[in-house]
């Protein structure tokens, strides 16, 4: 906890050990990460920058704090979601003189007294998730606004708010959207929630996967992976969809598509991940197999209606973490994981340390970019520049020992006459 002259807040500092093995661990699984210390740590892009996050704490995130502190930023941090903090990461973050405010559980209350104390260095740069320091400092802070530099946004939601904000001239620095950039969104949608959903539902049922049905709702990039994922440990998989296109791709992929309402009695597994609210409602369950598992990976907890299983339940107990059993009259039982909340993050630990070592390279180059260029740039939504997405994926392949061919000067040529129709 809190106390006089230090610069943090956290559950128990005295589990900051455990904390720092976990962050060692990620250390040692995000390689661009470590490639972007041993370049910035010389030249210290950031020196002098003072930098607020409000992003989940977690082992991925303290490796990126840990690399704009080692590239010389001075950093202050909170959680960006009350349930998402690593209580152990957050310890080890203190004790090693980091000033972080988060802590698993906190109230509405305490989640706003955390921003406010990160902001009390008076940021020149903003990390958000979610975009909550950027609207704190524009309601409340505005006398800081003079001294900023830029921010970055790391959600789809977030960059939302900011489109918005911007669209009304009420947008007063730079933000770098970072979601939008290919080595993120794409990797983390498909291979994070792809091998993550997995995960957590083999964490919440121990089943086996191999012959099972698994029926994935959307084939979007989350269902897509998903997909992939489930087939590849030996499920059927059947795929849902609303959208012809996502359809066709999903048929095309191999992959046997079909109505939720045909699906319900044959699945086995259930996975949502579509967005969009009721994908499993009553007339579903009451066709479900016994035994029948239904997890969500999409949007919070509306894609599957839990209010409609508890109308025709008689009765339900946890009978494992994250897995809850619904006994219906007629006998029949239907397990429903982590609440119907995301069982990628509920039962499992999110997007693996390999994918997140491309999202927060993209979050570090978007602090440097915004470091040497945001006082130069108007107020609006800057989308990550190309160069940018492909330095990573460069980056990321070299750690990985895999090297690609290049184009000859007679091919580039030949890119650029053909481009231009001669
Ligand atoms: N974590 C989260 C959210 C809600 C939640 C069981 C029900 C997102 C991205 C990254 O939102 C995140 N609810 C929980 S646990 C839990 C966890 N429960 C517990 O009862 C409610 C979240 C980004 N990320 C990764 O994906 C990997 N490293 C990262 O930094 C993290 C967390």
């Amino acid at each position: 906890m809190e106390s006089k002259g230090k610069t943090y807040k956290v559950k128990d500092i005295s589990l900051a050990d455990q904390g720092r093995s976990k962050i060692e661990w990620a250390e040692s699984r995000m390689p661009v990460m470590m490639k972007l210390r041993e370049l910035y740590g010389k030249t210290k892009p950031l020196k002098g920058m003072r930098i607020a996050g409000c992003l989940h704490v977690t082992k991925e995130t303290a490796v990126l704090i840990k690399t704009l502190a080692i590239a010389g930023a001075e950093v202050s941090w909170s959680g960006c979601n009350p349930l998402s903090t690593q209580d152990d990461v957050a310890a080890a973050l203190a004790a090693d003189g980091i000033s972080v405010y988060a802590w698993r559980g906190l109230s509405t209350d305490e989640f706003y007294w955390a921003i406010e104390k990160t902001l009390e260095f008076r940021p020149q740069l903003t990390l958000d998730d979610g975009s909550d320091l950027i609207f704190t400092i524009h309601s409340k802070h505005k006398d800081m606004l003079a001294e900023m530099y830029g921010g970055s946004e790391e959600t789809t939601t977030g960059i939302h708010r900011m489109d918005a904000m911007a669209k009304e001239g009420a947008l007063a620095y730079p933000v770098v959207a970072v979601n939008d950039a290919e080595t993120k969104w794409d990797f983390d949608n498909v291979y994070g929630t792809g091998q993550s959903s997995m995960d957590g539902i083999i964490r919440a049922t121990n089943i086996l996967l191999a012959g099972k049905v698994f029926v994935v709702a959307g084939y979007g990039h989350c269902g897509r992976g998903s997909a992939m994922r489930a087939r590849g440990l030996g499920a059927r998989v059947i795929v849902t969809e609303v959208d012809h296109i996502a359809a066709l791709k999903a048929t095309l992929d191999g992959f046997e598509v079909s109505t939720m309402d045909a699906a319900a009695p044959r699945g086995d597994v259930f996975l949502t991940a579509t967005g969009m609210r009721d994908v499993i409602t009553g007339r579903h369950f009451a066709q479900m197999k016994d035994g029948a598992i239904v997890a969500n990976t999409g949007h919070y907890d509306v894609e599957i209606n839990i209010g409609d299983l508890e109308k025709i339940a008689k009765s339900k107990r946890e009978i494992r973490p994250n897995n809850e059993e619904y006994r219906l009259a007629d006998g029949r039982r239907v397990y429903i994981l982590a609440q119907g909340r995301l069982v990628n993050l509920a039962a499992a630990e999110g997007h693996p340390s390999e994918v997140m070592d491309m999202s927060f390279a993209n979050q570090f180059m978007a602090m440097k970019f915004l470091a040497e260029q945001g006082k130069d740039l108007k107020p609006a939504v800057y989308r990550v520049p190309r160069e940018q997405d492909e330095e990573i994926a460069r980056l990321k392949l070299e750690t990985m020992g895999i090297k690609i061919d290049k184009l000859t000067p007679e091919q580039i040529k030949y890119k650029t006459d053909y481009s231009q129709g001669t």
